[in-house]
């Protein structure tokens, strides 16, 4: 079993990993559409941001601003029946997985129009029937999740995956150890996605981990894994292509570290001082991977600056009547506070 830190290769060698599109069968079509995704994720997480701090949203509200390329170049190579298990910052997963900005956003304002109804918030959005199985507040049980979810279709002899995100403050919980070691054993179609940001709230990894390093855990469960940069959409997307097919092969799982960085506070309206320096904040933003993405496509010739621009200003446009249709959606009728609930 093999660990290959991409990342660490690239640093060494500059152009190792430089592919022309053609070479790496890439369409122009499916560059575009890796550009919209990021570009959805990353309005409709300002959009909650300052829905936020006009009052309307209620309980937290966790971005994923700096971090749009994975579940964008992770979620291009899912089908709908494919089972997503996501987090407590899940915006972007449920976004990628196809659940529409209207939905996300009325299900944070709390109202019948949002995903789950409006009875979940920001993480508890749930669209099963395109498999969106869930976000969840508590850290690391989606690995397990999707380590369930792979032996399901495994069992059911599909080639559909199961898929977790999770962050760097899940992988000393004991379920990465269980999650990762049972999918191992029974070589299930699952992918592990570790969205290393460095920091679980404000605690920096490398001071939770005696081993800060998420990808060479891999081959201790006997699994292949990958370390990208996280910030490079082509990086995890040409990873996520390698690790989807070899679940659909019934080649068993693979891990995948994505490092990256959150450039907003933990959640919205949190301190974001005393753990990291402003000045490391504006290093990241230098690395954003949007404005990277952006400037690959101009340089590779993949699109001009208008076709960029009319991208921005049509989802621009969407997310803001998104924003508005929440905001004029109903409430829950009060008499169905006990719908959907099971004992
Ligand atoms: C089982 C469990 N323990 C503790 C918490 C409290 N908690 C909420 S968010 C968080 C940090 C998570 O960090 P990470 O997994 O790296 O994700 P990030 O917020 O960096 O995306 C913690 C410890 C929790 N929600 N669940």
């Amino acid at each position: 079993m093999l660990h290959q830190d991409v990342q660490a290769e690239t640093k060494a060698r500059p152009n190792a990993r430089k592919q022309g599109s053609e070479e790496a069968g890439r369409t122009t079509e499916e560059l575009h559409a890796l550009y919209r995704q990021m570009i959805v994720i990353r309005y409709t997480e300002e959009q909650l941001a300052r829905s936020h701090q006009m009052g309307l949203i209620h309980g937290a509200c966790h971005t994923y601003v700096g971090e749009e390329a994975i579940a964008s170049g992770v979620c291009a190579h899912l089908r709908a029946d494919d089972a997503v298990f996501s987090t407590h910052r899940g915006h972007g997963h449920a976004l990628a997985k196809g659940v529409s900005p209207r939905e996300v956003i009325a299900e944070l304002f709390g109202r019948v129009t949002g995903c789950s109804q409006g009875r979940g918030g920001s993480m508890h959005l749930f669209k099963p029937e395109i498999g969106l199985m869930g976000t969840s507040g508590i850290v690391g049980p989606c690995i397990l999740q999707a380590a369930g979810a792979g032996y399901s279709f495994k069992l059911l002899r599909s080639d559909k995956v199961g898929v977790a995100f999770f962050g760097d403050g899940a992988v000393n919980n004991g379920a990465f150890h269980e999650g990762l070691n049972l999918a191992s054993i029974w070589k299930l179609p699952a992918l592990f996605v570790c969205e290393n940001n460095q920091y679980a709230t404000e605690v920096p990894f490398a001071y939770a981990a005696g081993n800060p390093n998420v990808g060479n855990r891999g081959p201790i469960y006997g699994m292949e894994s990958v370390t990208v940069d996280g910030n490079d959409v082509l990086a995890v997307y040409e990873a996520a292509r390698e690790a989807v097919a070899r679940a659909r092969a019934g080649e068993g799982p693979t891990l995948l570290e994505c490092r990256t960085y959150r450039t907003r506070a933990h959640s919205e309206g949190m301190r974001d001082a005393g753990y990291r320096t402003q000045e490391e904040v504006e290093e990241w933003k230098t690395r954003d991977p949007i404005k990277r993405f952006h400037q690959w496509l101009l340089e590779n010739q993949e699109a001009d600056a208008e076709t960029l621009a009319a991208i921005d200003a049509e989802i621009k446009a969407t997310v803001e009547e998104a924003a508005e249709f929440a905001r004029n959606s109903p409430w829950p009728e009060p008499d169905t506070v006990s719908d959907h609930i099971f004992s």
